[in-house]
């Protein structure tokens, strides 16, 4: 039987987890939006027929899809606004206790119709695709009550629908404690706990959850009680921990066995220990930091010794990462974070996988995996890190077809 697409290339990067060998000199086959056959060596003529394919990519780079296990993808309006106080010495939580930060975004985002944050959002995909992206994590938490929750999230599965890149829904209601709490919070986490999650959970809106634990956000103590809810309701859980204050979110993440915890700037050895031990996936944001202006980094030396699974994703939101590349934020793991090139690769890949327990599926070029491959106008994987700043993403194929040729979008709207 023929296949319908072949990739050749002298640099195949598998990442394949407990395979030794990662980097081939050979080609990739698909066949029906799977991958048939990785290997090194010549292509047998009796795969092919008239029918297939050939995409000779000798010289440049192949690797999966890059997964961006963590974004604020759908949301109304923009924070360029902020700039200005941030550069006048306003940290990020002196604008949300003003009212700003997150809850201008909520504002925006009840007000758009579902048209204008379709529209936006797609754009942000096709950004997304065009660097390489052909995995995303989408949270909620921009609508807050229930109507405009679920408006989002809704979107966010027609987008998954309609638009190439495959979307991971999350409910994050526990972003921010919405206005119309202000003087009662205890009554948004009842609300959140009784009205909203029971609706998400039953309807299947979302498959994971995820809680803003931070001062003067949600508290630890907050914080459990909804991702205890949340594993009753069957959510699988995240958790934003340890960003900016240390609060034992890493405990808390190990305690609750998430599937990932995400940021951890100010997590404890301790904490970390416990993720390791329970096989929680640490996500890593950098260029959260650096948008931040925080004159530091997770110690992801620290946590890849120490034996932790770590991913890397965007971010991508309107007030700390307005950035949907992902080889941008390779830039800064590798010069902030100082990752090499050999590990960034299974971060952005099937360590990103793994944070949204698509392990299975998609981040590695495998036998019976999804056919979600990019290839890169480079020489090799570590050129892609060391010439920053480009885009080099060449071509995209998703589900085993190309949705991005010669650095362009071709898909065709429906479903791909
Ligand atoms: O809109 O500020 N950190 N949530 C937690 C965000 C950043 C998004 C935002
Ligand atoms: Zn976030």
């Amino acid at each position: 039987m023929a296949v319908d697409l072949i990739i050749k290339s002298n640099k195949i990067y598998t990442c394949a987890e407990d395979s030794e060998n990662t980097l081939l000199d050979g080609y990739v086959a698909v066949a029906n939006g799977r991958i048939q056959v990785v290997t090194a060596g010549e292509v047998p003529a009796e795969i092919c027929d008239d029918e297939t394919r050939v995409i000779d990519a000798h010289g440049k780079t192949v690797v999966p899809g890059l997964i961006d296990p963590h974004t604020h993808l759908i949301h109304g309006g923009s924070r360029e606004n902020e700039l200005a106080m941030k550069l006048n010495g306003a940290s990020y939580l002196d604008i949300l206790k003003k009212g700003g930060g997150i809850l201008s975004t909520v504002k925006a985002t009840r007000k758009a119709s579902v048209e204008e944050l379709k529209a936006k959002a797609w754009n942000s995909l096709d950004q997304m695709l065009l660097h390489g992206t052909t995995t995303v994590e989408a949270k909620s938490g921009y609508g807050l009550d229930l109507d405009n929750e679920i408006k989002c999230l809704q979107l966010a599965w027609s987008l998954n629908l309609e638009h190439p890149v495959d979307i991971v829904r999350t409910y994050m209601g526990a972003h921010a404690i919405p206005p119309e709490y202000k003087h009662n919070p205890a009554k948004y986490i009842d609300f959140m706990l009784y009205d909203v999650m029971p609706n998400i959970s039953e309807n299947g809106h979302a498959e994971f959850m995820d809680v803003f634990c931070e001062e003067g956000v949600f508290s630890p103590e907050q914080a459990r009680i909804l991702m205890k809810a949340g594993k009753q309701m069957r959510f699988k859980l995240k958790i934003h921990a340890d960003e900016i204050v240390p609060l034992q979110g890493a405990e808390l993440a190990a305690e609750m066995q998430a599937v990932s915890a995400d940021h951890l700037l100010a997590a404890s050895d301790e904490g970390l220990l416990g993720m390791r031990d329970a096989g929680v996936t640490a996500v890593l944001l950098p260029g959260t930091s650096y948008y931040l202006m925080l004159n530091k980094y997770a110690q992801a030396r620290k946590m890849i010794d120490m034996g932790i699974r770590v991913a890397l994703a965007s971010d991508y939101n309107p007030g700390t990462c307005p950035c949907e590349n992902l080889q941008t934020i390779m830039t800064f793991a590798c010069f902030g974070m100082h990752m090499t090139p050999a590990e960034i690769l299974p971060a952005m890949t099937i360590n990103a996988a793994h944070a949204i327990d698509r392990s299975e599926l998609i981040g590695s070029l495998e036998e019976g995996k999804q056919a979600d491959i990019i290839i890169l106008n480079a020489p090799n994987w570590e050129y892609v890190i060391y010439h920053y700043g480009i885009n080099h993403v060449d071509k995209v194929i998703k589900n085993g077809r190309v949705v991005v040729n010669n650095t362009q979008l071709v898909y065709q709207g429906g479903d791909v």
